[in-house]
């Protein structure tokens, strides 16, 4: 159904908003009410190539990358400063086109304005290093630079804050970047790109162009591109990797997670039961560091699994703008199907589902994708409900032994972006978060990031970090220039260890 209020999405190609010349739009539903809310259009190779040349242009000749840091670094906080001017409508924004609870999509906005007022203070602190130890008559510099036009391909699921991963930290390197939202949620990222304009990145600095995969597609293989900063599932972070190869782009992709929650006996419990209730229901679960595999250790696992059905029988399933809305609607009809179909597929393996385990189709929450918080005891680590990300609010429960069994368990999974660990023995804390495979462990907490710490994958889970100083030098290259001083030794003189 289409509403009058449905919004424009377009292109903004070399400081102008447009249309795509042909290609029909994308209407995208929002998923609590099943309307039209937005109108996208569908973006493709021609106008990437577009948004390339203008990006590659204001790389090449014009002011971004020829700035001082300080330049660069008051307009990223001026940024700052209108995302939280407009900080209600792009989180009115992300929380109808994701279904997320709006407290979360505000959530969301904060940590977009600080992630832009953190890369402001990295362009003033781009830096390099120099080597006095390469013999008397040398100097070693190593340059880093900005590595030149990124293109930056975001996901669903945290529309504005993953955009805000990628773009002020590529901008900060002094990087022109050409942006590709998901097509599903494309309205705050065109949102981000006027406040941009309106802080004063130059023009042609930040291009989008907005549809689905044929634009990612064409950024990943388009050979005006140095590097692409890839968010998504590990499928198309795949087909990222393939199309890459025409000019040997440098690739940073943060793919899938599957994480778990450790709880040890001698755990504070109150506390790890409402961390495992909020890590997986956590975004509707539509969370990459989302954690939906509790492993508990068996002594305490009766008592444990109960105070956690309990608090998961308390959330609040209910519409995006409802402030007292725990859970909202999955992003789309396709992926409750997915999610619901591994909630069938545990149980028919034996898994015990003890809360949950049906759509939600209560009154108005009919015409949306609404799924219960879903609580399934005794899963195997061979069922594909724990395998695989589901990417929901469901919790599998799979009971270990000892410190051994817990590690073996949580690494038996092809992913490895976040898991935690809960025990007050500080033994047990370091030696597990040291055996965990995975880029991100939290001690006796759950999902957080602070901007200042690298974040990516393990495995499956990707290659390169966000965010971080790490983050900042993936947007980086680096140039070793030794200099000679005095005179040069006789030609074919190799000085040893050269
Ligand atoms: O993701 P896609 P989908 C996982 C999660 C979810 C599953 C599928 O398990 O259920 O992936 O989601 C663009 N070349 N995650 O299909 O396809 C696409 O338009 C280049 C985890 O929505 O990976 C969008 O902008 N780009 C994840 C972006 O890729 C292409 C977040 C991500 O979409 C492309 C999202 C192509 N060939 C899903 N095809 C996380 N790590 O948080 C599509 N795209």
């Amino acid at each position: 159904m289409t509403t009058t209020r449905a919004r424009s999405v377009q292109h903004f190609i070399d400081g102008a908003f447009e249309d795509s010349a042909d290609a029909q739009p994308i209407d995208r539903l929002a998923p609590a009410t099943d309307e039209v809310v937005s109108i996208v259009q569908a973006g493709g190779a021609p106008e990437v190539a577009r948004a390339v040349g203008a990006a590659r242009a204001a790389f090449d000749e014009g002011p971004w990358p020829r700035m001082t840091g300080m330049e660069r670094s008051i307009i990223l906080g001026r940024v700052a400063e209108l995302i939280d001017r407009d900080a209600a409508e792009l989180a009115a924004l992300d929380a109808e086109e994701t279904g997320k609870p709006i407290r979360l999509a505000e959530g969301d906005i904060a940590g977009a304005a600080g992630l832009w007022r953190y890369a402001a203070s990295l362009a003033l602190t781009m830096s390099g290093s120099t080597y006095t130890s390469n013999g008397p008559d040398f100097t070693g510099l190593v340059l880093r630079e900005p590595i030149g036009v990124v293109g930056l391909i975001v996901p669903w699921n945290f529309p504005a804050l993953i955009l805000s991963q990628k773009l002020p930290f590529a901008l900060a390197a002094g990087c022109t970047a050409v942006v590709k939202p998901s097509e599903l949620t494309s309205s705050s990222a065109q949102h981000l790109v006027r406040l941009a304009a309106e802080a004063g990145v130059p023009r042609g600095v930040i291009g989008m162009v907005v549809g689905d995969g044929r634009a990612g597609q064409a950024i990943a293989e388009a050979d005006g591109i140095d590097l692409v900063s890839f968010t998504g599932s590990t499928a198309t972070g795949r087909r990222v990797i393939a199309a890459s190869t025409g000019n040997i782009k440098k690739l940073s992709l943060e793919l899938g997670g599957n994480a778990a929650n450790v709880v040890f006996a001698d755990a504070d419990l109150e506390d790890a039961a409402a961390g495992v209730v909020f890590g997986v229901n956590f975004n509707n679960g539509e969370c990459c560091v989302s954690q939906p595999r509790l492993l508990v250790e068996d002594s305490i696992a009766d008592d444990f699994v109960a105070e956690v059905a309990r608090q998961t029988r308390m959330l609040r399933v209910g519409q995006p703008m409802d402030r007292t809305t725990d859970v909202g609607a999955l992003i789309h009809a396709g992926h409750l199907q997915k999610v619901t179909s591994y909630i069938g597929g545990a149980a028919d393996e034996g898994g015990e589902v003890i809360v949950g385990g049906t759509r939600v189709t209560d009154g108005l929450l009919a015409r949306g994708q609404f799924v219960a918080p879903t609580v399934i005891d005794r899963v195997g680590p061979e069922s594909a409900a724990f395998q695989d990300e589901i990417f929901g609010p469901v919790l599998t429960v799979t009971r270990f032994h000892d410190q051994d069994e817990a590690v073996r368990l949580a690494n038996g999974v092809q992913y490895g972006l976040a898991n935690s660990v809960w025990s007050k023995n500080v033994d047990t804390v370091l030696q597990v978060a040291k055996r965990l495979k995975s880029g991100t462990v939290y001690a006796n907490t759950t999902i957080d990031a602070p901007p200042q710490m690298p974040f990516g994958g393990y495995k499956a889970s990707g290659v390169g970090r966000e965010m971080g100083q790490a983050g900042f030098e993936e947007f980086t290259e680096l140039k070793s220039v030794n200099i000679r001083t005095g005179k040069r030794a006789a030609s074919f003189a190799i000085r040893a260890g050269a």
